[in-house]
């Protein structure tokens, strides 16, 4: 996969992948990730990349010019059906399941803003999407264009070691994670679940099941309303309900769940 970040902050982006997961898929050359600066784009004796609003208020908009210069120019060295996709607040939110769609294609040009936000004609023009991270302010779209190339370039195929842990991944299974253990067997004072000690892998995976099942309905019960529960599922978390009796309760209802 051919990946281009356009953005004023190159170093933000191809620093967030000097290591890790994802930095070894493109030393592999699973995918490929370079920037493309508006700034070199722009023609302005002073290199300008940004401008008062129309109409007034506070800070800055990016100019058109330099912006889609740098779009086009990216464009006419991405495979044809890369899109192209602006980091926006108003974006639709990034799910796990944008990130799998996003990983089928054969390349991806991510569009960073700074300052107050790009000149809405430079959007219309150029934009095939636009992606937020979710209700919160960055300084810059380019920290949400590493989280989308990040949640991408992970799925794409010999970027894990074990190519189980992706689909193994709780949004995959539309569940939260159930609680993770090692060594030692007690950590002042508090014991690992027996369970997971006992090698017992039949019941290990019923009671990760539990746990995830119970965990999702406590925390984020909406998750469970898009899902639907196998036999298996639900008597196990009616049995996590029962145990977890009037606690879990006031928790849950704290969360915001339903009653
Ligand atoms: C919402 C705030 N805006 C009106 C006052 C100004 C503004 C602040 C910061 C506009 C853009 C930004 C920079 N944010 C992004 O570029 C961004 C973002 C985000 O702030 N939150 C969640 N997802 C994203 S994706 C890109």
């Amino acid at each position: 996969m051919q990946i281009t970040a356009i953005c004023l902050h190159p170093g933000m982006v191809l620093g967030a992948f000097q290591s890790g997961v994802c930095g070894r898929a493109f030393e592999a050359g699973v995918a490929s990730l370079r920037c493309v600066n508006p700034r070199d784009f722009a023609n302005d004796p002073h290199r300008s990349v940004d401008d008062r609003p129309y109409g007034g208020g506070p800070g800055m908009v990016l100019r058109p010019e330099p912006l889609l210069a740098a779009v086009r120019a990216a464009r006419a060295d991405a495979p044809a059906s890369a899109p192209v996709i602006f980091l926006t607040p108003q974006g639709k939110r990034l799910t796990q399941k944008r990130a799998r769609g996003l990983s089928a294609a054969s390349g991806m040009i991510l569009v960073a803003g700074r300052y107050e936000g790009f000149d809405e004609r430079a959007v219309e023009l150029e934009a095939d999407e636009e992606l937020s991270l979710g209700d919160f302010v960055l300084s810059g779209g380019e920290l949400a264009a590493c989280v989308v190339i990040d949640a991408v370039v992970r799925l794409l195929p010999g970027a894990l070691g074990d190519e189980r842990s992706a689909e193994q991944d709780s949004f995959s299974s539309g569940l939260l994670d159930f609680p993770q253990y090692t060594r030692p067997p007690i950590v002042e004072g508090r014991a690992a679940p027996e369970v997971l000690l006992g090698g017992d892998h039949g019941k290990v995976r019923a009671w990760r099941l539990k746990q995830a099942l119970g965990r999702t309905w406590m925390r984020r019960p909406e998750l469970l309303e898009d899902r639907r529960l196998n036999d298996q599922e639900r008597r196990l978390l009616a049995e996590f309900q029962a145990e977890a009796g009037g606690a879990a309760c006031r928790a849950r209802s704290e969360a915001g769940a339903e009653h």
